[in-house]
């Protein structure tokens, strides 16, 4: 039988245990140019919150009762096509399940001797992906600038900022434990860190840590922390709107201080951006972040949770920070 984790509710603010249901199912049968997998990990990702509301963005929302959407990285068992054999390692969209049907072209062959196939869903995957292009693209860092992290600690956020310091510049993290501040300052190399949870003022400690301003903000959080970036911008500055988690599981929108004026001052620009939107160049990224990873200048943490049926409970605790880097669930 195929364990799967199905949408039951949509959540209204923070999701619960009860949003998700556990259901068995048989396994499927690949067709003609598809091939079937045997997942070992899954991939948990701040998005999937967003798949869980009833709107459509560039994909389609989880319908209730249908399988939890996400990437994940297994052994094709079946092969009904010829770019894959038995015992290949393949990642792709198979969901929240133990076993799922890929179509051949759309499933991205995983070389096992590289790194551990973990990595595909993770600093070798689409997080890193985001780092790269978001950083470096949107971001454009100049040696000696100043940029700052926020969710430094997770999967994008840890590998952006070690992107910066490979291109030269100074790295302030932000994250929401004092562990997460010592890891970014010590084994990640970031310049310096502090904890949002425990700071008197986001404002006061930022001007802190960034004595020369901020060139360059790559945000995974925004709300309260980002308008507290704003006032501390350079002329020229870039803010890469990566991600914007501290808003995906508010009931209302929150109002904030409204601190576009400064873009004025400063002629900076603020750009948000998809992972997708690069993926003609994921070889090229995949390419560099090999190499960075081998030579020992990116570093990478994983929280595996065990089990299929932990797979909720653990998305929630990445909602809620308990991850440090990638958050996978180990399924194989
Ligand atoms: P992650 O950072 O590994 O995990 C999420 C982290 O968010 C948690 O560990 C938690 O860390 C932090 N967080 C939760 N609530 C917060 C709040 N209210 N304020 C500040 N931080 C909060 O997740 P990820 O996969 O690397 O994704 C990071 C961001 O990138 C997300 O916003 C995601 O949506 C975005 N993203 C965007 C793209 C794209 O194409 N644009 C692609 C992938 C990811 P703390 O302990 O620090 O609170
Ligand atoms: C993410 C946040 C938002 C992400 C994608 C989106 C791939 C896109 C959302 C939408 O189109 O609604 O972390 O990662």
């Amino acid at each position: 039988m195929n364990r799967q984790i199905t949408l039951a509710a949509r959540p209204s603010g923070f999701p619960t245990e009860g949003d998700f249901r556990l259901v068995e199912a048989p396994v499927p049968v690949p067709g003609e140019g598809e091939i079937l997998v045997r997942n070992l990990y899954l991939s948990l990702d701040p998005y999937m919150r967003g798949r869980m509301n009833d709107t459509k963005s560039y994909a389609e929302p989880v319908a209730i009762g249908g399988v939890m959407t996400g990437e994940a990285v297994g052994r094709v068992i079946e092969s009904k096509d010829a770019r894959f054999r038995e015992g290949d390692i393949a990642a792709g969209m198979t969901g929240w399940q133990e076993y799922g049907v890929l179509a051949a072209g759309e499933a991205r062959k995983v070389d096992a001797g590289v790194a551990p196939v973990s990595t595909a869903l993770g600093v070798l995957g689409m997080p890193g992906l985001t780092a790269y292009f978001g950083l470096l693209e949107i971001g454009r860092p100049k040696a000696g600038e100043t940029v700052v992290v926020s969710g430094g600690a997770g999967a994008v956020g840890a590998v952006a900022g070690q992107i910066a310091k490979i291109k030269g510049c100074r790295v302030v993290g932000i994250a929401g434990s004092d562990a997460k501040v010592d890891y970014m300052t010590g084994e990640l190399g970031f310049d310096a860190a502090f904890n949002y949870k425990t700071a008197a003022s986001y404002y006061h400690k930022l001007a802190e840590l960034c004595p020369g301003g901020i060139d360059v903000y790559f945000d995974n959080v925004g709300g309260a922390i980002t308008d507290a970036v704003f006032r501390l911008i350079n002329d020229r500055a870039r803010v890469v709107i990566c991600g914007q988690i501290s808003q995906y599981n508010l009931k209302r929108p929150e109002m904030g201080p409204r601190f576009l004026w400064t873009l004025i001052v400063h002629q900076a620009r603020v750009e948000g951006f998809l992972v997708f939107q690069f993926k003609e160049r994921y070889e090229e990224g995949l390419r560099d972040l090999t190499r960075w990873v081998r030579e020992g200048k990116i570093r990478y943490r994983e929280s595996v949770a065990e089990g299929i049926e932990n797979a909720p409970r653990a998305f929630i605790g990445m909602l809620r920070g308990e991850n440090t880097g990638k958050q996978l669930v180990k399924v194989g």
